[in-house]
């Protein structure tokens, strides 16, 4: 019988996760021959409704579902876990800016760090969704210096997928047809969607699209979903947000496909000219459960100029939380 994987959940009875937990279960991270066991955590008043998520689960009848810890106690959660998905956050409201959040989930990040390194394991692989998702990823490193810190990662593959469809419906094209879409930077309205390398069926697409669009339509369409989906719906973006927790973590473990990469933050290793250790969003490849950056690329000025604001961005987030690295 194969060992199964641990995967703790927090934020575990909120939105993102009612979209989540269930495909983790079916096996869509591992695959269809590893089992599963979620480790879940919510604060101690979403108990109950964890518990409603926890029956569900059940009544779904997995075949990979191994079992289901739900818990308050952020060190039963984490202990021995192979991946860790930090979704349990403050969410963005309507007419809130990201910036507004830095303080209040700034300091879950910090505990939540301290507890990972106590129980966690080195190689542990993190995803941090909560927003604001890079610093918050920086925040969890800096707390966690027993933790392999290139496995402290942040979810911009949203931000990647939602890249991907404004291409293809502009050039006509199909999602599979678009290979080696960048997004540079911090997952918020700084973050720099880059078409400068990326094929639409074998041709460049800086060739199929005026170059205003790319840098006055694609740019701010795809910066701005967010808060598109938010004004829309009242609240933010949780089926697509699970999906893409799903993409980022199910690449990391199986592989990029040949001839393309993917977007994830990742702690900067000085490429680009970004101060290392910021997580920041950059092209990677992924094979045996690890990622290399793609650190050869010569963006456009234009483009240089954006990521850089992006950067300035987010080290004005971590002079912010200074009081907690
Ligand atoms: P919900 O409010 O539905 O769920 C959040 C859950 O976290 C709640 O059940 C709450 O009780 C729990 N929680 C709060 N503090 C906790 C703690 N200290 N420990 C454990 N659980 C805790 O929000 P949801 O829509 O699921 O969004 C979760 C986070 O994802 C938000 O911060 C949101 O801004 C962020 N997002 C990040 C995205 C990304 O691409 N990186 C996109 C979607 C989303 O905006």
């Amino acid at each position: 019988m194969t060992q199964p994987k641990r995967i703790a959940v927090t934020g575990a009875a909120g939105q993102i996760c009612y979209s989540m937990l269930y495909r983790i279960a079916a096996g869509e991270i591992y695959g269809p021959n590893q089992p599963v066991r979620l480790q879940l955590l919510e604060i101690t008043p979403a108990l109950g409704v964890l518990e409603a998520v926890k029956m569900e689960l059940d009544d779904c009848a997995f075949p990979l579902l191994d079992s289901v810890v739900c818990t308050d106690d952020a060190k039963v959660a984490l202990e021995g876990v192979d991946a860790a998905l930090f979704v349990g956050a403050k969410p963005r409201g309507p007419g809130m800016e990201r910036s507004d959040l830095i303080a209040d989930n700034g300091k879950i990040f910090s505990i939540l760090g301290k507890t990972l390194n106590e129980v966690g394991s080195s190689d542990v692989k993190v995803c941090v969704v909560g927003n604001p998702a890079n610093t918050n990823a920086y925040i969890l490193k800096a707390n966690a210096p027993a933790i392999n810190p290139r496995n402290i990662t942040a979810l911009t593959r949203l931000d990647h997928n939602r890249a991907l469809t404004q291409l293809a419906h502009k050039t006509g094209s199909r999602i599979d047809q678009i290979k080696k879409m960048i997004i540079w930077g911090n997952h918020s309205t700084t973050q720099v969607p880059d078409i400068t390398f990326a094929t639409v069926d074998g041709k460049d697409a800086p060739s199929l699209v005026d170059e205003s669009w790319a840098m006055n339509d694609f740019i701010p369409t795809v910066a701005k979903r967010g808060a598109a989906v938010i004004d829309a719906r009242g609240s933010s973006s949780a089926a697509s947000a699970a999906n893409a927790v799903i993409d980022h973590m199910a690449s990391w473990e199986k592989g990029t496909d040949a001839g393309d990469w993917v977007s994830m933050a990742v702690p900067s290793d000085g490429s680009y000219g970004i101060e290392e250790g910021l997580i920041y969003s950059v092209p990677v490849t992924c094979s045996n459960g690890d990622y290399t950056i793609i650190s050869d690329l010569k963006p456009t000025d234009a483009m240089r100029e954006k990521m850089k604001a992006s950067e300035k961005e987010l080290l004005d987030e971590k002079n912010t939380v200074a009081d907690l690295i």
